[in-house]
């Protein structure tokens, strides 16, 4: 008997090539909805360490595609950490931490979080939270609090930004609606 999860969620991997579209270069590996079948997976894939730069995981519930444009995730948003000074080891172990905390349905407002994203980069790698709704102030407030104290973010800043404003400013400069 294996111990299920709250919901059943698909593992992503993008992986950068020119020659193709952003959405082209996203692949559905597979799915999970017991423990046991997470472990598997997470220990049969690489750590976010030993990936390749350009290279992301994104773990988002059935059904949601993990892109701005998914019809769950257009009026969202995400909160956001900048890895850039971190050690490796640090960095997995937030991944870890923070996929635990989210298929284990450790924060409130849970119907309201749509997946967690790693963009493993040359300079600083990024970790997320994307959450459905950027309007919703108190919930977005209540889970990136939790997510700073589950994860012991004391010195590491989470963002708030919206998906929209993403989609309008390419580059790394999005507008960040709140600050932890
Ligand atoms: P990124 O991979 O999130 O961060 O976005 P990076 O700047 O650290 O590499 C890089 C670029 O990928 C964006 O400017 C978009 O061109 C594209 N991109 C990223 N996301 C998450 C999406 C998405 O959800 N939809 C589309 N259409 N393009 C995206």
């Amino acid at each position: 008997f294996k111990h299920p999860l709250e919901h059943t969620w698909t593992l992503w991997h993008w992986e950068n090539d020119r020659n193709k579209a952003w959405s082209e270069m996203l692949s559905d590996v597979t799915s999970f909805n017991t423990v046991e079948d997470f472990f598997s997976v997470y220990y049969f894939i690489k750590p976010p360490s030993n990936l390749k730069v350009f290279n992301d995981y994104m773990v988002f519930k059935q059904g949601i595609r993990p892109m701005w444009e998914d019809d769950i995730n257009k009026e969202g948003g995400r909160w956001v950490m900048f890895l850039d000074k971190e050690h490796k080891e640090f960095v997995d172990k937030l991944w870890h931490d923070l996929l635990l905390c989210t298929i284990g349905e450790c924060f409130e407002y849970s119907d309201q979080i749509c997946g967690v994203v790693i963009n493993v980069r040359n300079k600083a790698s990024k970790i997320s939270l994307w959450t459905k709704d950027a309007n919703n102030e108190e919930a977005i407030l209540t889970i990136g609090q939790k997510m700073k104290q589950l994860l012991m973010l004391s010195d590491v800043e989470l963002q708030y930004q919206v998906h929209k404003d993403a989609m309008l400013q390419a580059g790394p400069n999005v507008n960040a609606i709140y600050k932890l």
